[in-house]
């Protein structure tokens, strides 16, 4: 166990912040000595690193502590005109209302800059909108309106910035594949870094990523791996890919990514995954 001084340096954070971040956020709930000390584990000490990074990279606390936390925890977007109430997605998709899910997206991402909103407001929305519709709370249709919404706020995001030439890099899912949102995320944050990003989207058949690739002269092409069946589907397209001359490099991103082969894994938060295709590209080492 830790005393709260240890952990300000283990943390590099003052220990007002770390009061501030249990009474405010939840972030930990360290245990108390019998004398009411402050008393953290190894695990809250890891939070703390983490949220303390986040911070460190310019996320707000509120959002920092929230991806932390993960989908327990209601994220608050207020929107107007709505007697201060505070809204979400999944809010918005249960109600069906067109002109709540447009201002939750659009707070969300006025809020904060585009990749903190992509790589930590989003994914926690996601997971919840998806915990939502497993748990039975919301239907199909809720959960389609509102991936729809989110799908379309991307791609006007994807399309505010207008291509730019420079060496085509494909983005696409594999053949039945369609969990889509994150790689349209993904997409815009390429094109924002300056990259000619050409988004093919969900479902791309094998035989066309190669006559793509070879019509647009692409050296790189993105995958999303998600579930289990995009597996061996995703697999076809590094083997079919790579085989040709000269090769086009995949880059793999979703979270069966690690099972495939031939293909280099990109991280999770797509802006840094965004950030580190543009800069291999300007290093001509993608
Ligand atoms: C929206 C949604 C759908 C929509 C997708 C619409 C669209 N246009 O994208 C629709 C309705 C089509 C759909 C269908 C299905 N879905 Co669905 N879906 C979801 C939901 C709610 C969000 C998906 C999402 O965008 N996740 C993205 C983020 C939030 O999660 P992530 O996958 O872990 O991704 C992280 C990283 O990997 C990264 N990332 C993601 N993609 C990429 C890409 C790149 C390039 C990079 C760098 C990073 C990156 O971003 C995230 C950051 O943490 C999830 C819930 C959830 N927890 O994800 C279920 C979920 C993924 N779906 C699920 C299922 C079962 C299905 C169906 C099989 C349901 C059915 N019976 O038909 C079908 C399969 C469709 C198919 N063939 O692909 C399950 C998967 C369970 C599993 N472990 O395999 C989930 C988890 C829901 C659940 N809890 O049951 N789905």
């Amino acid at each position: 166990m830790y005393a709260v001084k240890q952990v300000s340096t283990l943390t590099g954070v003052s220990e007002a912040t770390l009061r501030v971040w249990e009474r405010r956020y939840g972030i930990v709930q360290p245990a108390r000595s019998p004398g009411g000390y402050r008393q953290y584990d190894d695990d809250q000490v890891a939070t703390l690193r983490a949220m303390a990074a986040l911070v460190h990279d310019g996320v707000p606390a509120s959002i920092a502590a929230r991806t932390l936390l993960g989908s327990d925890v209601r994220p608050r977007v207020a929107t107007a005109g709505t007697d201060g109430a505070s809204f979400d997605l999944v809010s918005a998709a249960t109600l069906l209302d067109p002109g709540l899910i447009h201002a939750v997206l659009a707070d969300a991402f006025a809020a904060s800059t585009f990749d903190v909103v992509v790589d930590c407001w989003l994914p926690s929305e996601l997971k919840r909108l998806g915990e939502a519709w497993e748990g039975g709370s919301l239907t199909v249709a809720q959960e389609h309106f509102a991936s729809a919404a989110v799908t379309r706020h991307l791609a006007a995001r994807f399309e505010d910035v207008p291509p730019q030439g420079g060496a085509p890099v494909l983005v696409g899912l594999p053949q039945g594949g369609r969990h889509e949102v994150m790689l349209m995320a993904f997409a815009a944050c390429l094109r924002r870094e300056g990259v000619n990003a050409i988004y093919l989207g969900a479902d791309v058949p094998l035989g066309d990523w190669s006559m793509v690739a070879s019509e647009v002269g692409a050296r790189v092409a993105v995958l999303g791996v998600h579930l289990d069946a995009d597996v061996s589907p995703a697999q076809a397209v590094v083997d079919e890919l790579s085989a040709l001359r000269p090769p086009v490099t995949v880059r793999v991103g979703g979270r069966n990514r690690h099972l495939i082969r031939g293909a280099r894994q990109l991280e999770d938060r797509v802006s840094q995954a965004a950030a580190a295709i543009a800069r291999d590209l300007r290093a001509g080492a993608a």
